[in-house]
């Protein structure tokens, strides 16, 4: 069976990072092995969480699997507690990492416009030490900014993709992947790959929920992993991303702080098998 070591956070409610990662990576028929950076009692939507890095903790876990010889098709990296913990997930990577393993961040520190509270205007900088290292970066729009300096607006043209997207690429990753990309009447993600840019086009649903881009980066991570193609694993993220929403909306009795990604499962594995 083909295995992930996710790093990111576990918060205790809030359906995002890790309890969205484990489920949606096992529902993929791949192996999810997790270093947790920090458990916080909600997501950092919730007034009052709280938080307690695990950043003792990281190089520790990663030093024993590699005293066991065990080995990951993918490292998946999100929700960081600090920047100092950059220079550590950095070092698990490179002391875990065969040929084989394929890295892939998600830069997960930021939405509409805005850090998330937990972060101070010094972190894209380090975020952006991880992302130099990646096969794959998965990041939004407020993210793709941030990392590239790059002022943020709230609308904007192809031209101006493609501009954050050569930025991206300068900062050393290979391939982008930038969900919530909106311009003229064009809504969905934007891939760059070996000097291609290609748009995977989704019907826009008007509603805005918390942990959407932990839902999408698993479901990309797990497919990819699994086998599927970079466009083929984009295509089934994102129109599963998409359920998860359009059934959320159909549920009156849905939380305001996740998706009901859980309803949506069978309908992710059904469309693995084709
Ligand atoms: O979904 C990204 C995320 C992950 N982890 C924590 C968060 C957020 C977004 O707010 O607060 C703790």
């Amino acid at each position: 069976m083909k295995r992930i070591a996710t790093i990111q956070d576990i918060s205790c409610l809030g359906k995002c990072s890790l309890t969205v990662a484990l489920p949606v990576i096992s529902a993929t028929g791949v192996e999810a092995a997790i270093i947790p950076t920090a458990v916080l009692s909600t997501h950092t939507m919730f007034k009052n969480f709280t938080c307690k890095d695990l950043d003792d903790q990281l190089l520790p876990i990663a030093d024993h699997w590699k005293s066991e010889g065990v080995e990951f098709d993918a490292f998946y990296t999100g929700y960081l507690a600090n920047g100092s913990q950059v220079d550590k997930v950095i070092s698990i990577i490179n002391s875990l990492k065969t040929e084989k393993t394929k890295i892939i961040i998600d830069p997960a520190m930021a939405d509409n416009g805005r850090l998330y509270p937990a972060f101070d205007s010094k972190f894209p900088k380090e975020m952006a030490k991880l992302c130099a290292i990646a096969d794959i970066i998965l990041p939004n729009i407020t993210e793709a900014c941030l990392l590239t300096d790059t002022p943020y607006r709230e609308s904007y043209d192809e031209a101006f993709l493609k501009t954050v997207i050569g930025k991206l690429s300068a900062l050393g990753a290979k391939k982008i992947v930038l969900t919530g990309a909106e311009f003229g009447k064009k809504y969905g993600v934007m891939t760059y790959d070996n000097g291609e840019y290609n748009m995977y086009e989704q019907k826009k649903i008007d509603a805005v929920f918390h942990g959407t881009g932990d839902i999408f980066s698993s479901a990309f991570t797990g497919l990819l992993t699994r086998g599927k193609s970079l466009d083929e694993s984009v295509r089934i993220a994102a129109d599963f991303t998409a359920e998860c929403i359009r059934i959320t909306k159909l549920t009156p009795e849905a939380n305001w702080y996740g998706v009901e990604f859980e309803r949506a499962i069978p309908y992710l594995i059904e469309r693995i098998k084709s």
